[in-house]
């Protein structure tokens, strides 16, 4: 890894990846986009990680994107450049991702957490959507997964930049799944990871696809493929281990097959 990107193996089973740029609080350059898109993809690749945690720092989640470096960028040089597929890659991440947020969260930052399945928020953290201020719009899925998330009215408040939303509201609107005394956001959601990894891996990795499909498709559509994998999962070795031990009262044990 690079310099701004620390990957380390928190605990069995689980990834964690720490934004660490904190002079410039973890503001998301190209390299630093790159760095988090190469290290989801090689905790999506090694088998012994089942589950990814995202955090940044005690100030800053991440602020956004790096300011500074779209001075420099034009329109073609912006579409040619390699953001929109790192974020894409940072997106096609299958495996559960949690995000531990501290501090601020805005911009391009807030949309990081978004993609994240589930976010531990930190007392004292601000998410945000400040782009308008700057004479842009989010750019990496914060319109579209803040109008699904919120419905429209709601997410326009934050998309124009009209509300940042403190953890108790990012809670109450359901963008926070919890939030913990400021400096917890970490130890909380590797703590959420840990319980993770005991599932079956390959029936979370089902359940987030099917989630997924949903925001995209219509309900029949969705019916049908929930339906897809319900029928595939049925086949596998944990499904049979889950049932047995069910059937055995004893705790499965799954290894992903
Ligand atoms: N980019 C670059 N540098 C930043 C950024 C940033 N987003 N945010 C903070 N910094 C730097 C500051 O310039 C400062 O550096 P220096 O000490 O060298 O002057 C350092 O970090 C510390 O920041 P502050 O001194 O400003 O700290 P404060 O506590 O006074 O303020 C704030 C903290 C309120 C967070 C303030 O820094 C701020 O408003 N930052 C910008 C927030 C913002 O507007 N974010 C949105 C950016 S646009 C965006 O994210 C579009 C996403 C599109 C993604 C599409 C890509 C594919």
């Amino acid at each position: 890894m690079g310099e701004a990107v620390r990957v380390e193996r928190a605990r069995p089973g689980v990834g964690l990846v720490v934004l660490d740029r904190p002079e410039r609080l973890n503001a998301l350059s190209d390299e630093v986009l790159l760095e988090l898109a190469a290290a989801l993809e090689a905790l999506a690749e090694d088998p012994e990680v089942r589950v990814a945690v995202l955090a940044g720092g005690t100030r800053a989640f991440a602020a956004g994107a790096d300011l500074r470096r779209f001075l420099e960028t034009d329109t073609a040089a912006y579409l040619t450049g390699p953001r929109p597929r790192a974020w894409r890659r940072i997106w096609a991440f299958e495996k559960p991702l949690l995000a531990a947020v501290e501090g601020y969260c805005l911009g391009g930052g807030f949309e990081l957490a978004l993609s994240a399945d589930l976010i531990v928020a930190a007392e004292g953290a601000r998410f945000g959507q400040p782009e308008v201020n700057l004479g842009l719009m989010p750019g990496a899925g914060g319109v579209q997964r803040l109008v699904r998330l919120l419905g429209y009215h709601r997410a326009m408040a934050v998309l124009w930049g009209e509300r940042t939303l403190d953890a108790q509201s990012a809670y109450r609107l359901g963008i926070a799944h919890r939030v913990v005394p400021r400096g917890r956001a970490l130890p909380v959601a590797l703590r959420l990871a840990e319980r993770l990894v005991d599932k079956a891996p390959l029936a979370l990795g089902r359940i987030k696809a099917a989630a997924r499909f949903a925001l995209e498709a219509p309900l029949s559509a969705g019916l049908a493929h929930d339906g897809q994998g319900f029928a595939a999962l049925l086949a596998t070795a944990d499904a049979r281990e889950g049932i047995q031990a069910f059937l055995e009262r004893r705790s499965p044990t799954f290894e992903g097959r």
